[in-house]
């Protein structure tokens, strides 16, 4: 950590510290949240994974959109980041129904004022990816909102941009998770403008702490799927019989290491490269 970085913000799991007027330094820790609790048990390595497959993508796809990645920390778990003037609203494609896009599916038929088809099960594919915009609320509380509610916080054509490239970002990345046995079912986006204005992609993207990942092999419309990564250890906090309410519980040994070896997995599957080359150096996750 440079010595003169100024911390200026917390997520559930990260840090945000001041580098200088333009830049900022993204530090992910190894917390691990579950049913909106942080638990406290780390995973070793999960900021590695995230920040690592954050690069990876934000490497991949800098000519669909640019982005605010200017480096990596030699720790691997820290990402230098240009300076933006952040939109205000949290930008969510989906491509399956979960979540409270299955929630508002089932109670209105509709989805952001997408109107869906009728008697789709929980978790199917949708014919087409959609633009799901959500007002920035307290952390895991996001409100799903319509594109004219959306429209009125960044401007109509600001939208459009917005939307058409979060829906082609979503695209690539669905596409290239899928060939590799790993569905996103969800995922949000944060875009912020430079100092000229241009759309920029910033946070982090198509990791698991922003997206839902689903193991394709167990794929099967009409019941919730299990996560990629956190599955072990929701399954211990049911079988707890925990209520949810903090403090959430420590975790064993056991389900720590497989749920560690998930995350590995998920990096090594998403980027074909081995977790301890990215633990080497971590720009090979650029090349
Ligand atoms: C920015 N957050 C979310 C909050 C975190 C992350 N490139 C940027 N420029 C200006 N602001 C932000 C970014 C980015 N990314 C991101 N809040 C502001 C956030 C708290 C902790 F790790």
């Amino acid at each position: 950590m440079p010595d003169a970085a100024v911390h200026i913000g917390s997520g559930k799991v990260r840090e945000l510290y001041a580098l200088d007027e333009d830049r900022l330094l993204l530090v992910a820790s190894d917390r691990i949240s579950t049913f909106d609790v942080v638990l406290p048990t780390d995973v070793p390595d999960k900021g590695r994974v995230l920040t690592g497959l954050s690069a990876f993508w934000f490497a991949r796809t800098r000519d669909l959109c640019p982005n605010h990645l200017l480096g990596l920390g030699e720790d691997g778990r820290s990402m230098e980041c240009r300076r933006l003037e952040m939109l205000p609203i949290e930008c969510v494609v989906r491509g399956y129904l979960a979540g409270s896009g299955w929630k508002d599916y089932r109670e209105t038929g509709a989805v952001c004022g997408h109107r869906l088809p009728a008697g789709l099960p929980e978790s199917e594919q949708l014919p087409e990816p959609i633009f799901t915009p959500a007002t920035k609320a307290h952390e895991g509380h996001d409100e799903n909102i319509t594109r004219d509610e959306a429209a009125d916080l960044v401007g109509r054509e600001r939208l459009d941009e917005v939307e058409r490239t979060a829906l082609a970002l979503y695209r690539f990345a669905a596409d290239r998770a899928a060939a590799r046995g790993i569905l996103i079912a969800d995922t949000k986006l944060e875009f912020g403008l430079d100092g000229d204005g241009r759309l920029v992609l910033g946070d982090e993207v198509f990791t698991p702490d922003s997206s839902r990942f689903w193991p394709a092999d167990r794929y099967r419309p009409g019941v919730p799927q299990p996560s990629f990564d956190k599955q072990f250890v929701r399954d211990y906090c049911e079988q707890l019989g925990w209520d949810k309410s903090p403090p959430g519980p420590e975790l064993p040994p056991d389900v720590v290491a497989g749920t560690r070896a998930r995350y590995v997995e998920a990096f090594e599957r998403l980027t074909g490269i081995r977790f301890h080359a990215y633990v080497r150096d971590p720009g090979v996750v650029l090349a």
